[in-house]
């Protein structure tokens, strides 16, 4: 029998060999023989109007190609980048949606904004020609805060946009909500803000793009998560070509974070220069062009108020956020600080009232999309942290009044007054083992000895939900998406029995090759070895949306449980066939298909090669081969969740705060690979705890300029703020998705920026401290210290 290596084993990631042994394929390596290198001259302004660009020199420049401007594009008839969503504001009206250059037309809205592309025969060439374009720029006044940007008077990035507003909507019923308040015994309140972030994946962005003139075909080698959504959109609305003739290929991919799951106006420029230039071309971006031109994430500035009965029973939350759209909207930017922040803000409580609105603004920053979490991890933060003011207010233990207002496990499926449905749940279980993991009781003496020691300890909690699987296309329709986020698997049976699967999600760090490849193994009964999993190729696999909102084991690994279905169900009418038996009465378990009572079975390995040699085969009812396509979309979102405790110790003196201890208990639905779920939780942590203590990325108010461009002022966590982490799952099945698992690439961001600063505020609280801000860096720390209201 084979050695099935299924759901729960922990086998080694099989991409690290390739990895681990310089094998892997990324786009900035890739080379042609006739290749040229281009060049992006971005803007230096955050707000100008674009006068005029003289090219004349930088043409005449040696080796130069071609220098392609915005009056190129518009000479060429192109689009602009599309938004993939279209939200609505709260009396209806359509969200404002300017339109996006692929090269800037008319003005410039950012640092950053692109403005020519110069195409050489080598990098320092087009580096060196890049340098004699000349843009004439009229210097307009810029505003990159918010609170800034809706203000009376303040600078307006375009003219049919009044006030900067792209879109002022709202969820949930307002009227039940100050109904609530109206009644209770205490209102909590608390503003806060949450950081700007850039998500610095460690491989830059890169494309190389050629252009086959004898049947005019394109392809792009690209640095993304969905190359099928690149080429939907790039060939339909940007380049107006037929999509047929694109292929997108992303290879190998080093991390994305979400960064690169947007159509870059880059990656459009490449493909169509290809064709103006008559040879291939390549972009690689370096780190400092990263800063200043991959999307950024969060950016929110709030205002929060829990209502709640005189024993701490929450009775209406309201939220009112602006959030930071930057100059355009890209892909994704508008869903992300409304549809999915909103709907988390019932977090794991049973809030019967929660009325949210959020203003959704332009600023002359750079575009705002997802970042890992995307609008998850900001409603949490507000969540969390309210509930930790309104416990102090009131004078109750903040775990008891989680405890008080938690959703009993029994209380699932839970309807929240916010559209989503929990399918399953149990806060109060993962709470009660993240106590005993985090040794809670053992804190009181832990503190002592550092106060003993001149220092100060503190403990926070957050108790958290996401939503995640993106998304039932249903739901997803009605919140104003533009396509379905359904995904696809193609399961191709060898005539060895061994097995290739295309499937339309993207690997970029997630042990996908791994996890589907288990999946397979367990469903067909055969080795895991004998699994290959092909994605990120729009040539070879069939179609697919691509890897985000930790979808690609809930949406993809349901289309390909679907397709082994298929694959079984085929399997088993060869079988009946082959051995004489009815198809109803062939089972199959572990790889073997047999006649039921008997012992006449087929192996999955002989199944397989018969299906390759029909003989005998009765080809009306039985058609050669065996290869199953099957497309999954989720009927509802899955909701994992989770209780994290982060323990921190600060040094009064120089406003440090160190990790002392950090536990998460996170509930993921069944688990696939319980290696693989725990890295993932690691990362996630680790970058909740980068916003939390260090990553801000900071412009300047009056030019504009991001003053956080580099790793010098940008600041990445590092292993020394890396604590051991305690991570584990207590898990309730998802009751919809036919694996029973939900997502787990987010949740660990989602949960650790609320538990850091809980911890925080709690090591602060004697000293009168109510809430800090993030990112809490020592200097931060320090001055609020300084200012503290209460001795030490
Ligand atoms: N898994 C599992 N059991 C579960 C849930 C997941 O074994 N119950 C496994 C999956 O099979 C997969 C991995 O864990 O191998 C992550 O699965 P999933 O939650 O489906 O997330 P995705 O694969 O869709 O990844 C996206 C998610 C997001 S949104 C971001 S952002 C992110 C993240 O994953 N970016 C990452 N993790 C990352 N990890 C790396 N190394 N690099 C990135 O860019």
């Amino acid at each position: 029998m084979a050695t099935i290596t299924g759901v729960g084993a922990a086998p080694l990631r099989k991409e690290d060999l390739r990895f681990l042994t310089g094998r892997g394929q990324y786009v900035a390596d890739m080379k042609r023989l006739d290749m040229a290198i281009g060049v992006f001259v971005r803007s230096p302004h955050a707000h100008a109007v674009l006068k005029g660009i003289d090219a004349s020199a930088a043409l005449q420049a040696p080796g130069v190609l071609a220098v392609l401007t915005g009056q190129d594009v518009a000479a060429d008839g192109l689009g602009s980048l599309p938004c993939g969503w279209a939200i609505t504001g709260k009396d209806g009206v359509p969200m404002k949606e300017p339109s996006f250059p692929i090269l800037a037309q008319g003005k410039v809205r950012f640092v950053g904004d692109m403005v020519a592309f110069v195409i050489a025969e080598s990098i320092e060439q087009a580096r060196a020609a890049a340098e004699l374009v000349i843009v004439d720029y009229e210097e307009l006044p810029a505003v990159v805060g918010v609170l800034e940007a809706v203000s009376d008077g303040a600078p307006q990035l375009y003219d049919d946009v009044p006030g900067n507003l792209c879109c002022d909507w709202a969820l949930g019923d307002e009227a039940a909500t100050d109904a609530a308040f109206a009644k209770a015994a205490h209102v909590a309140r608390l503003s806060l803000i949450n950081n700007r972030l850039i998500g610095n994946p460690m491989e830059p962005r890169a494309a190389l793009a050629e252009y086959n003139p004898g049947n005019g075909h394109y392809t792009l080698f690209t640095t993304s998560q969905f190359p099928h959504v690149v080429r939907w959109l790039m060939s339909a609305l940007v380049l107006k070509i037929p999509e047929q003739k694109v292929r997108v290929v992303a290879p190998d991919v080093g991390g994305g974070f979400g960064v690169k799951q947007f159509l870059y106006g880059e990656e459009a420029v490449i493909t169509w220069a290809a064709k103006k230039v008559g040879v291939p071309v390549k972009w690689v971006s370096d780190r400092a062009e990263g800063f200043m031109s991959d999307r950024q994430g969060r950016d929110h500035v709030t205002e929060a108020e829990l209502a709640l009965d005189e024993n701490g029973k929450f009775l209406g939350f309201r939220v009112h956020t602006l959030a930071n759209m930057g100059g355009y909207l890209s892909t994704f930017g508008p869903n992300i600080p409304t549809n999915l922040y909103a709907p988390l803000l019932g977090g794991v409580y049973t809030t019967p009232a929660i009325y949210c609105n959020v203003k959704v603004v332009f600023t002359n920053t750079v575009p705002v999309d997802a970042y890992r979490g995307a609008g998850r991890p900001e409603a949490t933060f507000v969540v969390e942290r309210i509930v930790d003011v309104a416990a102090a207010d009131m004078g109750i233990d903040r775990v008891e009044l989680r405890r008080r207002n938690m959703i009993p496990k029994e209380a699932y499926p839970y309807q929240t007054p916010v559209l989503v449905e929990y399918d399953s749940g149990d806060p109060v279980g993962c709470l009660d083992r993240a106590e005993t993991v985090a040794d809670v009781a053992g804190f009181a003496s832990r503190k002592a000895a550092s106060r003993a020691a001149g220092r100060f300890r503190g403990l926070g909690y957050s108790t958290y939900v996401e939503a995640c699987g993106l998304a039932p296309s249903r739901f997803a329709g009605r919140l104003g998406a533009r396509g379905g986020l359904y995904e696809s698997a193609t399961l191709r049976v060898h005539p060895t029995g061994q097995v290739t699967v295309l499937i339309g999600t993207h690997n970029h760090g997630q042990g996908h090759e791994t996890t589907f490849a288990q999946i397979v193994s367990e469903r067909l009964g055969i080795p895991f070895e004998n699994v290959d999993i092909v994605f990120g190729d729009t040539d070879k696999v069939q179609f697919g949306m691509g890897t985000y909102g930790s979808r690609s084991l809930v949406v993809g690994g349901s289309a390909l449980n679907k397709a082994s279905d298929k694959v079984i169900a085929k399997g088993r009418k060869i079988a009946a066939h082959l051995l004489e038996a009815g198809e109803q009465d062939i089972e199959f378990e572990a790889g073997v298909f047999s006649v039921a009572g008997t012992d006449r079975t087929k192996s999955f390995v002989e199944i397989a090669l018969a299906a390759y040699v029909p003989h005998n085969y009765p080809l009306e009812v039985l058609e050669p081969g065996l290869e199953e396509q099957a497309y999954y979309d989720p009927i509802n979102f899955t909701y994992p969740g989770g209780a994290h405790i982060c323990e921190v110790e600060i040094d009064p003196d120089t406003g440090v705060v160190r990790i002392e201890r950090y536990t998460g208990v996170d509930d993921v639905g069944t688990v696939i690979n319980p290696m693989i779920v725990e890295g993932q939780l690691h990362g996630g942590i680790v970058q909740g705890i980068g916003q939390a203590l260090c990553e801000a990325a900071i412009y300047d108010d009056q030019s504009g300029q991001l003053l956080s461009g580099s790793f010098m002022d940008y600041c990445m966590p590092r292993a020394d703020m890396s604590p051991h982490m305690d991570v584990s799952t207590h898990s309730t099945p998802c009751t919809h998705t036919p694996l029973g698992v939900k997502g787990c690439g987010e949740v660990g961001t989602i949960g650790s920026p609320a538990a850091v600063i809980n911890a925080v505020v709690d090591a602060l609280s004697h000293l009168g401290v109510t809430h800090v801000d993030m990112p809490a860096t020592p200097n931060r720390i320090w001055r609020v210290i300084q200012n503290a209201t209460l001795p030490r």
